[in-house]
């Protein structure tokens, strides 16, 4: 039976359902009712996990109905909706963006009240689904939530990874990861589908065939396959009454276990084929920037792709569809080049199972996927070996080989027989293995490619693949990131959000330039005053989170001078501890007083890849020269260094609110765009920061006044390379800096023990690929000017309303609207 006939069969089941009433009262029995009958237990025997999950159920039954009319709608209208291809959704707690959106948060507050609950020790239960490294897992679920909130058609793809990022913890100052085993109490916001599977082969070979005209095809014969079974996740926009839904897949093995091997008496063995399928979407691999081209990953990323794809083509369009239409219903989204490996399954899905000509199905894909970079590092330009991609998808490889020879074909008759040029641009590189570079596919493949700020793009453009801007004009574009103000402002900061509620109505949440409105009020000391307050209470209750959640005390009155990011050499987290260094150099060595010194805390937040040994070895020191720092009493407590472990979404809710300084000071040319720097500039923290990513825009936003600017540009980057950098000469020539760096090559920070971060020294005199020694004097002094500034602190409140008031641009629905424009076409609401 179809869905049609199943609705006509009972009058109920199509009479408008309008969920529970809006109402303390039917909040408390929904709640009730969640609680006896899906946790089965009395509101008097219940756990704290119990009522969690009875909150949790009761919050998705007040958005069911409206979830359930805009799937049904969006099937029915049959318009051009978006599928966001992406491996990583880095989402954050779900309980109060949910409540918020649906208008929930005062009544669920109150009904909790009258069942003697308190509401905020539920909201602490929830574990986050940490199913994301960083930047790229957060863009995808700030754009699910613009998405939503701005009622453009489209679903989220990706993988429900079983483990998601690992939790952090620091045994004496070193970092050790621990599974994050985020599932184990219970997952109340995913709805599991498993009747809805789909089969995704793996291995075996392709062969030819004769078909019923006697034409020659292709068609694989998987040597294996395994079970995704979709999940799916409410996305509610703001305010809009829209659900959409997010999709993440989870592998399971197509048959449980070899009985005839169990009653052999052999478990291990009788279990292995289901350990080897499941094991698909175990785990997260936690390596940002540098892919490690495991086989386990192809398989992650295959396996999301090829279920995602055949669910949309099975679920979406009608049963009539003629699909060389697809292009009028969907874009494929890539978010980077880990779901690339779609191009080449949507080709054998209509070539080798639809029956289509080549070129049409070309034709048709050219115009169903768009690519988006995120970096600009080589080493994370991902690369498939053409050994182990033709071992587990050997159709996908011969597609691959024949999209490059068609494309190779057309670069010749045009560019003429330039071997150079063939070689630089082939898809397939032969050194040093032969293999397949994902980057080049999406960028044939798609229909736009775009980088994520305005520089990253121009350099994507001019540095990394200028020939194929050349061979393809128009195809790259730029879309500067955003970030959901609803999440890091709304929900992470309601003293501010209140402020501006009242400053300039209520307006602002889905249409952030209004904050524009702030500017006249900068003048307004009434108005700094307020500000000062909100970010005071932001500090205090900053200091509350990490008294609770890791036992740190921050001090009073300090400057809150904050780095969170993913650790990695080029965002320079090493530039920051030289800084401070420097400053408690001055102050043991006697020449600098310690009252003469601005009191600050500085604050990081960062995981490091586990195989990544000197980002780890910096998480060390930075431990290190925190723990010397905190303690010297010569420093009369005017430094302080906090390294909270485990930064993950809902710390850098509290962290981010409270910050005074943000720092943005990776080399120019190395952050994409970052997205941090964006969230802190909206809650207020003025930003120290280089000329690179999305820097450039906040600074040309909010004015120079108002910006840090040290270091230097691209180009000057550039020159100092081709010159040839010698970090040691800088090194000598600059006293502060030779002091820092022999304090902590003297074992100052490691117990008298030299050798400790002796790798950590060598490596800055010595090669510092990211230029820190270079950039160190203008850092410095830029701190210094900081310091200043901040002696003013009316001028300062002044400078962060206007950071503020100027910030509106970063909102991701600007990103998603310039998504729509530039790339999507889409129409903009349903
Ligand atoms: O994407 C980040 C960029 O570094 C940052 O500048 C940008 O703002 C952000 C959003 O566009 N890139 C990542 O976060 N990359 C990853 O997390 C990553 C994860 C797995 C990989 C490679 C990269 O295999």
């Amino acid at each position: 039976t179809d869905s049609t006939s199943l609705r006509a069969t009972h009058p109920l089941a199509i009479a408008p359902v309008t969920g529970p009433p809006s109402s303390v009262d039917g909040f408390v029995r929904e709640f009730l009712n969640n609680l006896n009958y899906e946790q089965g237990v009395a509101l008097s025997s219940s756990s704290p996990n119990d009522r969690y999950l009875a909150l949790a159920y009761t919050v998705r039954d007040y958005l069911m109905a409206r979830w359930l009319e805009d799937q049904r709608r969006q099937f029915e209208v049959q318009a051009k909706g978006v599928c966001y291809l992406s491996a990583e959704y880095l989402l954050g707690r779900q309980l109060d963006n949910n409540l918020l959106a649906a208008r929930l948060t005062d009544i669920a507050t109150e009904a909790m009240a009258a069942c003697g609950i308190d509401i905020d020790e539920l909201r602490q239960l929830e574990v986050e689904p940490g199913l994301g490294n960083g930047g790229l897992g957060r863009l995808a679920a700030c754009f699910i939530d613009s998405l939503a909130t701005m009622s453009v058609p489209s679903t989220g793809y990706g993988l429900r990874y079983e483990y998601g990022i690992f939790r952090q913890t620091f045994v004496d100052g070193e970092q050790i990861e621990q599974p994050d085993a985020w599932l184990t109490l219970g997952s109340p916001w995913e709805f599991p589908h498993p009747e809805a599977a789909q089969t995704i082969g793996f291995g075996g070979h392709t062969e030819k065939y004769n078909d019923d005209d006697g034409v020659t095809r292709s068609r694989w014969v998987p040597g294996w396959t395994v079970q995704a079974v979709p999940y799916n996740y409410m996305v509610p926009g703001y305010h809009n009454g829209r659900v959409n839904t997010l999709r993440l897949w989870s592998a399971v093995a197509s048959s449980a276990f070899d009985l005839r091997i169990f009653n052999a008496g052999d478990y291990a063995e009788a279990v292995r084929a289901q350990t080897f399928a499941e094991n698909i979407s175990k785990v997260l691999y936690p390596e940002d920037s540098t892919p490690q081209g495991k086989e386990l990953r192809l398989q992650q990323q295959y396996f999301f792709v090829a279920a995602s794809i055949h669910d949309f083509l099975e679920h979406s369009l009608s049963a009539d569809f003629d699909l060389t239409k697809l292009p009028e219903r969907v874009i494929f989204q890539l978010n980077d080049t880990h779901p690339v490996i779609a191009v080449p399954e949507l080709m054998r899905v209509l070539v080798d199972e639809k029956g289509m000509e080549w070129d049409a199905a070309w034709a048709i894909t050219q115009q169903c996927f768009a690519y988006t970079c995120h970096t600009l590092l080589p080493e994370a330009l991902e690369v498939w070996s053409v050994d182990l991609l033709g071992r587990l998808l050997p159709r996908h490889l011969e597609i691959i080989y024949r999209i490059n020879d068609e494309f190779l074909a057309a670069v010749r008759e045009r560019f003429g027989d330039d071997e150079m040029r063939i070689r630089n641009m082939s898809i397939i590189a032969d050194f040093p293995e032969r293999s397949v570079r994902m980057a080049f596919l999406a960028t044939v493949a798609g229909a736009k490619v775009n980088g994520v700020a305005e520089l990253h793009s121009q350099l994507l453009r001019e540095k990394v693949l200028p020939d194929f801007d050349e061979f393809y004009p128009g195809k790259f574009t730029n879309v500067t990131n955003g970030v959901t103000p609803r999440r890091f402002v709304r929900l992470a900061n309601p003293g501010l959000a209140s402020l501006i509620t009242e400053a300039l109505g209520a307006g602002w949440t889905v249409d952030l330039e209004r904050l524009r409105g702030l500017e006249a009020f900068a003048e307004d000391p009434e108005f700094r005053a307020k500000f000062a307050e909100v970010k005071a209470a932001n500090k205090r209750r900053l200091s509350e989170v990490l008294r609770v959640r890791d036992g740190l005390e921050v001090s009073d009155g300090h400057m809150l001078d904050v780095m969170v990011k993913r650790l990695h050499e080029y965002k320079r987290q090493m530039l920051k501890v030289l800084h401070i260094v420097t400053l408690y150099e001055g102050i043991a060595s006697g020449r600098v007083a310690a009252s003469d010194v601005q009191p600050r805390t500085f604050i990081f937040g960062a995981k490091a890849a586990p195989g990544y040994v000197m980002a780890k070895r910096i998480i060390h020191l930075i431990n290190a020269v925190g723990s010397v720092v905190n303690a010297d009493p010569r420093v009369e407590g005017r430094l302080q260094v906090l390294f909270p472990p485990n930064y993950n979404v809902t710390l850098a809710e509290r962290v981010i609110p409270a910050a005074d300084l943000s720092e943005q000071i990776s080399l120019a040319g190395k952050e994409a765009s970052g997205t941090g720097n964006m969230k802190f500039a909206l809650s207020g923290a003025l930003t120290i920061g280089t000329d690179d990513g999305a820097n450039v825009e906040i600074r040309q936003l909010v004015g120079d006044d108002n910006f840090f600017l040290f270091g230097m540009t691209e180009p000057e980057v550039e020159a100092l390379w081709a010159a040839g950098y010698k970090p040691s000469e800088f090194y000598q020539s600059d006293e502060g800096l030779r002091w820092a760096i022999d304090l902590i090559a003297s074992g100052a920070f490691s117990g008298g023990d030299r050798s400790t971060f002796e790798p950590v020294v060598s490596n800055l005199l010595y090669d510092d690929r990211f230029m820190v020694l270079a950039d160190y004097a203008s850092y410095i002094q830029a701190q210094a000017e900081v310091d200043a500034a901040y002696a003013d602190q009316d001028a300062w409140t002044r400078s962060s309303i206007l950071n503020v008031a100027r910030s509106g641009f970063f909102s991701s629905d600007r990103s998603i609207r310039d998504y729509i424009d530039r790339i999507w076409h889409t129409p903009p609401s349903l």
